[in-house]
């Protein structure tokens, strides 16, 4: 494995980095890329808004209410309120997969619902056009719930999609209808759509069916989205394990589910920023604890499993995830085996959403590869340093203006699943329930942090580091190849997938392995190779690697 000491001088990389910003703009990217040291994990500036004229891989709030958190729940009917254009990208360009019980079954999810807002409804408002349209989908298709999604010109003018939603709602009985403000331009990121999708679903959906489901070790995985299939491998293991899975938030959900949700008795939670506050509600309302996995990588999958089963604390379970795991892991061992000697050595970037430039440096470190920086576009600062800093982090103007629910114990339902005595002992066997430590523990000391990348940092951290594997979206991935680099798409996975869980390692390694000793990187001239004409600036040249 690499060490540290090759990497360039870090104070140096983020000199270069800013140097060519106004002086304004360079003291304020200069807080948001930080040196690492995991010891003392300094402070980074995190989920401030983008300096206009920066070109962010950011997207906006709509996109995280919409897009994210409700948009995998297959028989919800996703209507967005606002001109076609929002809707273009809210159709199917996120692999959210699903698995309806029958062919028959309601799944929306290839459906694109939009009321089509033209100039007419913007000068003399829309709410006739979106009661129209609510009343359209539950006509044609007699759903179970309807949810509506504000976009910017729906704010600016006001239409009130909350009287519109509940209006229609009590007219029908039989069909959820309910509402988000989430135009895009609320928050500084689509993190602020995250919360308000949590606030919406935790208000109008959980808690509405108290049947409780067959099964021992029953959970909630929140937080997983089922891209390329990643959820179906979760299920896989879970099953084989004899854990119940009650409800997904919201890969591969369904309404009934998220309803039901309430009477698990654990929340595991795989994407701490998108859903943190389902599990802090459900926590303070039902009583129900939630610990913080990691399903990415066969080892955090195993380390996750164990979890919770010591959670659980039932020997029949331990042992069976002790089996499961003994079943797996030599398959997993072979392919590491096999392309370690090729991926040994060598280094890594992950500029991703709020979760997996984390999660994906355990499917690296099994390859024997460094990351030698990564960051978030949206997360907070919780997500880079861990949770214990999050009384301490100020509430700006622009978090003020996402509703907080004042959450408080339900009379009836509110059950501690664990005493007080029970949540100490599991946290003394070193169980982080309710806790998240965050990507700087885990990152090498003089590694780079860098918030809400700008395209221009991108570019100049692979001029000087070179990696052999950068990791973003489909924005950044062919201006990256240009330069002689693959780039692996770590939203969509390049439509691969799944990378969860046992099989989703071995699929994981392979693509890593056919991306970065794929021969076709020698016949291109990156940037650097033309550094005796001059190109090159002196840090540049002063760390090679290849
Ligand atoms: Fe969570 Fe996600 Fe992510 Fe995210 Fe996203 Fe995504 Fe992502 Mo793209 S919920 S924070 S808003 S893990 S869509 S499934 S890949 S940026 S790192």
């Amino acid at each position: 494995m690499q060490s540290y000491k090759n990497l360039p001088d870090p104070s140096l990389v983020r000199e270069d980095l800013i140097q060519k910003y106004p002086t304004k703009v360079a003291k304020k990217r200069n807080k948001s890329i930080v040196i690492n040291d995991p010891e003392t994990i300094p402070e980074v500036q995190a989920n401030v808004r983008t300096v206009p004229g920066i070109i962010t891989q950011r997207g906006c709030c709509y996109a995280g209410c919409k897009g994210v958190v409700l948009g995998p729940t297959r028989d919800i009917v996703n209507i967005v309120h606002g001109p076609i254009g929002c809707s273009f990208y809210a159709w199917l360009t996120r692999r959210n997969q699903t698995r309806p019980e029958t062919p028959e079954a309601e799944n929306y999810i290839t459906y694109c619902f939009s009321t089509d807002m033209q100039e007419e409804n913007v000068v003399f408002g829309g709410e006739k056009k979106l009661k129209q349209a609510i009343q359209e989908a539950y006509d044609l298709f007699h759903p179970k719930a309807i949810a509506i999604f504000s976009t910017c010109p729906v704010g600016l003018i006001g239409d009130d999609v909350h009287a519109a939603s509940k209006e229609m709602r009590d007219k029908f009985g039989d069909c959820n209808v309910f509402g988000f403000s989430c135009e895009g331009y609320r928050g500084v990121s689509q993190s602020a759509g995250h919360h308000i999708a949590n606030n919406g679903v935790f208000k109008h959906m959980v808690g509405r069916n108290n049947a409780v489901k067959e099964g021992k070790f029953k959970l909630n995985l929140l937080g997983e989205y089922n891209i390329g299939g990643d959820a179906f491998e979760i299920e896989r293991i879970f099953e084989r394990t004899g854990i119940t899975l009650v409800a997904s938030f919201s890969g591969n959900s369904t309404v009934g589910q998220i309803e039901n949700a309430h009477t698990a008795d654990l929340n595991v939670i795989l994407c701490h920023r998108s859903i943190n506050y389902m599990g802090e509600m459900m926590e303070t309302k039902y009583g129900i604890p939630w610990m913080k996995v990691n399903f990415v990588g066969a080892e955090s999958t195993a380390k996750s499993l164990r979890k919770i089963a010591e959670y659980f604390g039932d020997e029949e379970l331990k042992a069976r995830v002790e089996a499961v795991i003994a079943e797996e892991m030599p398959k997993v061992k072979a392919v590491i085996d096999e392309i370690r000697p090729r991926t040994e050595g060598k280094t890594a970037m992950l500029f991703v959403g709020g979760s997996r430039a984390h999660h994906y440096q355990d499917l690296f470190s099994e390859l024997g590869m460094t990351t030698v920086a990564a960051g978030y576009e949206f997360a907070h600062r919780d997500d880079y340093e861990g949770r214990h800093v999050l009384p301490g982090i100020k509430i700006d103007a622009d978090s003020k203006n996402i509703e907080e629910l004042k959450v408080t114990a339900d009379p009836e339902l509110y059950n501690p699943r664990k005493s007080e005595a029970e949540l100490e002992a599991l946290k003394e066997k070193g169980l982080e329930i309710n806790g998240y430590e965050g990507m700087m523990k885990q990152m090498l000391k003089k590694t780079l942090v860098v918030d809400d990348v700008s395209h221009y940092e991108s570019e100049r951290l692979i001029e000087i580091y070179k990696p052999d594997i950068f990791c973003a979206g489909i924005k950044e991935k062919y201006v990256v190849q240009k330069m002689g680099v693959p780039l692996k798409q770590l939203h969509s996975y390049d439509y691969g997938g799944p990378y969860t869980g046992f099989e989703g390692a071995q699929n994981f390694y392979r693509d890593i392995d056919r991306m970065v000793n794929n021969p076709v990187w020698k016949l291109i001239k990156a940037p650097w190779q033309k550094a005796e004409n001059g190109s090159s600036t002196a840090l540049e040249a002063s760390y090679v690697t290849h």
